[in-house]
Formats: structure tokens, sequence, C-alpha cells
């Protein structure tokens, strides 16, 4: 008992110079109340919380590998953007990776303006955050708001601008023509877009860009139910680069087996094993590259 007492006299300035805490040498709040936590406490109640996860240092969900890539939010890299007026772009796929293609984030601030893509390139655009307007060269403009999407064919006259803030995804490939087959420019919205049959699968699937042989590659959006999946195990030789709009799930990539959620991206090289399930309570949305209609001699 009277040893008791004496640690209880020991211990009480101490925790009291701890408590007073205005002094330079305060104890932050959260130090002292996980200082106050039972030995081991974090063994029956660990951190779940992906949001929580994101905070851990050094922690990330990102991987880059040599047939794929899972890029997530915590790890995108923005600067500006060459020739563009006030706007940061993260480039999320190149062909550093392997793929042919680059797909990146374009963050427009206001009073912004694009540049054009190099000779040859061909781009599509997706606006994902905000309204921007879409001109060309003989004066046309359109309103491009959230869910829709411009294709410019390669050496298009075109720029992008807005007096707002305007997130958008862009995909950029140097064009393989095809005799006698020429691409228009293409403007539409995802939710104009017919849905289409996908034999011996569940999703639901719109292709904003013509299946016809004058474009080399098309935009899906794909969308799952939870508990949906992909029935067919894909290994094809197409590329992908993709942009969960919306939900989560699990990305399968060769071996590995990926948790994934909206704001993610996806790089798949040619024949990379790939398969997704949505999970969760919320259905998925994503946004997909795939080259088409050539010979991949
Ligand atoms: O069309 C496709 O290749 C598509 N189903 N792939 C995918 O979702 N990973
Ligand atoms: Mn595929």
């Amino acid at each position: 008992m009277h040893s008791l007492l004496a640690l209880l006299l020991l211990l009480l300035p101490w925790r009291s110079s701890a408590v007073e805490g205005d002094g330079f040498c305060s104890i932050p709040q959260s130090i002292t109340e996980t200082r106050s936590r039972p030995l081991y406490w974090k063994v029956t109640n660990p951190t779940l919380s992906p949001s929580h996860l994101q905070d851990l240092p050094g922690f990330t969900r990102s991987v880059y590998k040599r047939d794929h890539a899972v890029i997530t939010p915590e790890s995108y890299v923005f600067s500006p953007l060459p020739d563009w007026v006030n706007t940061l772009g993260a480039y999320l796929i190149t062909p550093a990776m392997g793929a042919h293609f680059v797909m990146y984030l374009a963050k427009m601030q206001v009073k912004s303006k694009s540049a054009l893509p190099p000779q040859d390139v061909e781009r599509f655009l997706f606006v994902v955050q905000g309204s921007a307007v879409l001109k060309n060269d003989s004066g046309i403009s359109h309103e491009l708001p959230v869910d829709s999407y411009a294709y410019l064919p390669a050496n298009y006259k075109h720029s992008l601008e807005s007096d707002d803030t305007v997130t958008v995804v862009i995909f950029e490939r140097r064009y393989v023509s095809l005799e006698n087959h020429y691409p228009e420019p293409v403007i539409g919205s995802t939710e104009k877009q017919p849905l289409l049959e996908t034999p011996g699968e569940v999703f639901e699937l719109r292709k904003l860009l013509p299946a016809s042989a004058p474009y080399d590659f098309n935009i899906h959006i794909m969308d799952f139910q939870p508990g949906e999946f992909l029935n067919v195990k894909e290994v094809h030789y197409n590329q992908h680069g993709l942009l969960l709009l919306e939900g989560q799930g699990i990305y399968r990539l060769g071996d590995s087996w990926y948790p994934v959620q909206a704001g993610d991206t996806i790089w798949m090289a040619p024949f990379v094993p790939q398969w997704y399930a949505a999970l969760g309570k919320t259905p998925t949305r994503y946004l997909l590259y795939k080259d088409v209609n050539r010979s991949p001699l």
C-alpha cells in the first residue's frame, strides 16, 4: 500500500507537466492519447480504413511492374503541362512504361487553355469535374460538362478552355493510318451512348467512339453492380489504360490481386491476365482505353 502511494507521488509531477502544456515542449494530444492506451492496443484495434492508411507515412497502394501498374491518387504528381496555360498535369501512363499511348490528368485552373498534341498525335479527352469549352479553328465551340468527351483526330486544330477549375482525363497516341480511312472529330456524352451487347458477360458496356476502321482505339465505359465480375479471365494483345470513376473492387493483374477504388489508374500491357470483381455497396464504373482495328504486326 505504501509503495503504491509513493509510486503515485512520483508520477504526479510528470503527468501535470504533460497536461499543462502550452509551452514549446507540450506534447500533442494525439500522442498523449496514444500513450494512455493499453500496451498492444493496436493488435486488437487495427487501422482498417483505407483513408487512414493513406495518412500512414510512406504508405501507398501504387505498384509498378513490367506488365501492369496500379497508380493511386496519393502518388499522383502534378506539374505545369508544357505549353498549356494555367494547367497542371499528372502523366499516369507513358511509353516509358512500355505503353504506346499516354494517359494523363489535366487540372485546368481559372483562365486556362490547352496546347495542341504533337504532330500526327490524336487526342481523346473526358471531363471528370467541372465544365470546359472546346473550340476549333472555324470558331465553333462546344460546352463539355462532366461525363462528356471529345475525340480530336491527329493535326486537328482545337483548344480546350475554361474560366473555372476543370479536371480532364486525356489519352493521346500517334495515329496509325489506314489507306482511304479518315477519322472525324467526335463530341458526345456517356449517357447518350447506347448499351451494347456483351455476350457471356454481365457488365454494361458503352463505347464512346465509332467501332469503324478509321479509329485505331476506342474508349469503353463499363458498369458493374456490386458482386458482378468479368466472366472471361482476359488475356489479349490489346493494351489498356483504365480510370476507375466510381465504386470499388478487386482487380487481378497477372498473379497479383489489388483492392482498387474510384480515382485509381491502371495500366495493362498486352497479354497481362486481367479480371475484375465489383465489391462494396456501390456500383463500379470504369473508363477504359483499348487499341483496336489494327493488325498487331
Ligand atoms: O474489352 C476489354 O478488353 C475489357 N473487357 N477489359 C477489361 O475490362 N479489363
Ligand atoms: Mn481487356
